[in-house]
């Protein structure tokens, strides 16, 4: 695989590399902050003028924050937070090349982080040029490869256009591109339809081949390692059912994978794309692992129009100014709740059924990244890293898990993401409130209510309020907007990372299931080709997890 260039001056971050967080002068004051944080339930709390002034725009997007537990000295500590530890210096060493993706004095991953640079590729010069190149270069490819298969130069072999395409992919390889075909779905060229596949259970690739014509089928395998256990079976079980449709496989199988991984073989592919090591799986939507579905689905149009609002967002995130910058202060804002005020989880709740898997790939970019115990430095946290990320859709969660946001003993912050319009346009006055007016209402109300709660005499219809939220409104979902939103919980995930002195850009907490489950299976083909078999140990799950367990015990796991 392709190394980083690794000079001098991109590993040379100091100081901010080793700034531990509860030794920055920010920590300190606002611990002390903390001891009385706003009361969002006093009377006047939420002023017009409080409401109009704690709101910040980038991008096409308004972030409301009012409804957080913050005044005026919270603010201008947290400015300070980000200064001290180097927040946006950091981010902007790391779309400049930084090999941030490292923990100093042990074996780790070396690796510069440059997701950026596949969508700063509109300036006269990029901030990481090398990186945009390969991007821009990838892109090309991809566009001549789309407007062959409209011209009808890439047909099958009965010289029909292909109607479908399969991604498989896991992981960063399904969950971003997953997010973003499913809220921009409205936009996708008619008559054209893109499918998933990710879990290694059959059952999700039984559902899907069931209902396509393969004949008319693209299958686009997505694996930067080519070596994922989930998506090489899948790929070959995909392949088998191919081959017994009586269709040759390596005309309909496309690749992105690593340079130089396994999968690295254009002989077996219609035609092989690339990512590149500077890009980590759940940063990668906007690479090729996003781009080659979202291209075949929405067009190269759209697909342009998601990098220009990423870029937009990104740019955004390089202003020092908190009150300017949307994700530097849903990062600080985070951590004000997280670190300081005690909460464990956070909610990202988005008014939109077409964002119904963004919370999921959230799941993955801020868990995977955040989930940490130590230091850049190897170093135990003595504070605490990611939250826990969780979240579905409203109105449907209303109905659902908001009691406990509301009236739970857990406080759970909550993002709300909405639009003003819908993205089909379809809405009908029913007693003189459009749909989309419906959902905003609820989403505002659902804000204001948790800020303010409500005192009642009888205690179990009281709400206590003083439950912090943001609220992200843009016009409408669009593919500039959607591109938006992506780079916005991206750059939040690394400002919290860099503030926590973490590596939010490796996952070695994943390693060690995943190994053992390789033995494990290693040990079901030993015993399947012992001529004396009798299918006994992997159809126990008890004997299989004794047998993992005596593994576990004898260190065979790694
Ligand atoms: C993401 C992780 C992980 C990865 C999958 C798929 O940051 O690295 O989710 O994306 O394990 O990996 P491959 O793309 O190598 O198959």
């Amino acid at each position: 695989m392709e190394q980083p260039a690794g000079t001098r001056d991109q590993r040379d971050v100091s100081p901010y590399f080793s700034r531990d967080f509860n030794g920055l002068s920010a920590w300190a004051e606002l611990g002390e902050l903390a001891r009385a944080p706003y009361d969002l339930t006093a009377s006047g709390a939420l002023s017009p003028t409080r409401i109009r002034s704690y709101r910040t725009q980038a991008a096409g997007f308004d972030l409301l924050y009012s409804t957080q537990r913050v005044d005026e000295a919270v603010l201008a500590a947290l400015q300070r937070l980000a200064e001290e530890s180097g927040a946006v210096a950091q981010f902007l060493l790391m779309k400049k090349g930084a090999v941030l993706n490292r923990i100093e004095g042990y074996a780790s991953e070396d690796r510069q982080v440059l997701h950026t640079a596949c969508r700063d590729i509109f300036g006269p010069v990029s901030l990481a040029p090398e990186a945009s190149a390969q991007a821009k270069g990838e892109l090309e490819k991809l566009a001549d490869f789309l407007a062959a298969l409209e011209a009808g130069d890439i047909v099958n072999a009965a010289g029909e256009p292909f109607t479908d395409l399969v991604q498989i992919g896991i992981g960063g390889s399904d969950l971003g591109p997953r997010a973003l075909y499913l809220a921009l779905a409205a936009y996708k060229i008619p008559g054209r339809r893109v499918h998933f596949i990710s879990n290694v259970d059959p059952d999700d690739a039984a559902a899907i081949l069931s209902g396509l014509d393969l004949a008319k089928t693209l299958v686009n395998v997505v694996s930067k390692s080519g070596s994922t256990l989930e998506t090489m079976t899948n790929e070959e079980l995909v392949r088998k059912a191919f081959a017994e449709a009586g269709l040759e496989p390596n005309l309909h199988f496309l690749a992105v994978t690593g340079k130089g991984s396994p999968m690295d073989n254009p002989a077996r592919y219609l035609r092989s794309f690339y990512m590149f090591d500077s890009i980590g799986g759940r940063y990668s939507a906007t690479s090729m692992v996003g781009a080659v579905m979202l291209g075949f689905g929405l067009g190269y149009a759209h697909l342009m129009d998601i990098l220009r609002g990423a870029n937009a967002m990104d740019l955004a995130a390089e202003e020092p100014d908190i009150r300017c910058n949307p994700a530097l202060l849903l990062a600080l804002l985070g951590i004000w709740n997280h670190n300081f005020l005690g909460c464990e989880t956070l909610a990202i709740l988005p008014y939109s059924q077409a964002l119904v898997r963004f919370t999921a790939h959230l799941q993955q970019c801020d868990m995977e990244s955040n989930g940490k115990s130590v230091t850049r430095q190897g170093k135990p946290l003595a504070w605490e890293s990611g939250p826990i990320i969780w979240g579905e859709p409203g109105t449907n969660g209303q109905h659902a898990f908001y009691q406990l946001i509301h009236q739970g003993t857990a406080i759970v912050p909550a993002e709300f993401i909405g639009f003003r319009t819908s993205q089909y346009g379809r809405d009908l006055l029913i007693e003189q409130t459009t749909s989309q007016e419906k959902l905003v209402a609820n989403l505002l109300a659902q804000a204001l209510a948790l800020a303010t709660g409500q005192p009642n005499e009888n205690p179990n219809r009281r709400f206590a309020g003083n439950r912090p939220s943001a609220v992200l409104l843009a016009d409408r979902l669009t593919p500039y907007t959607m591109g938006a939103l992506l780079a916005l919980y991206e750059a939040k995930v690394v400002f919290q990372g860099f503030i926590w002195n973490i590596n939010s850009f490796d996952q070695e907490g994943v390693q060690l299931g995943k190994k053992l489950a390789t033995r494990l299976l290693t040990h079901y083909a030993g015993q399947r080709r012992d001529p004396g078999y009798s299918g006994e140990a992997s159809d126990d799950p008890g004997r299989a997890l004794l047998a993992a367990a005596g593994m576990l015990a004898k260190g065979e796991s790694g």
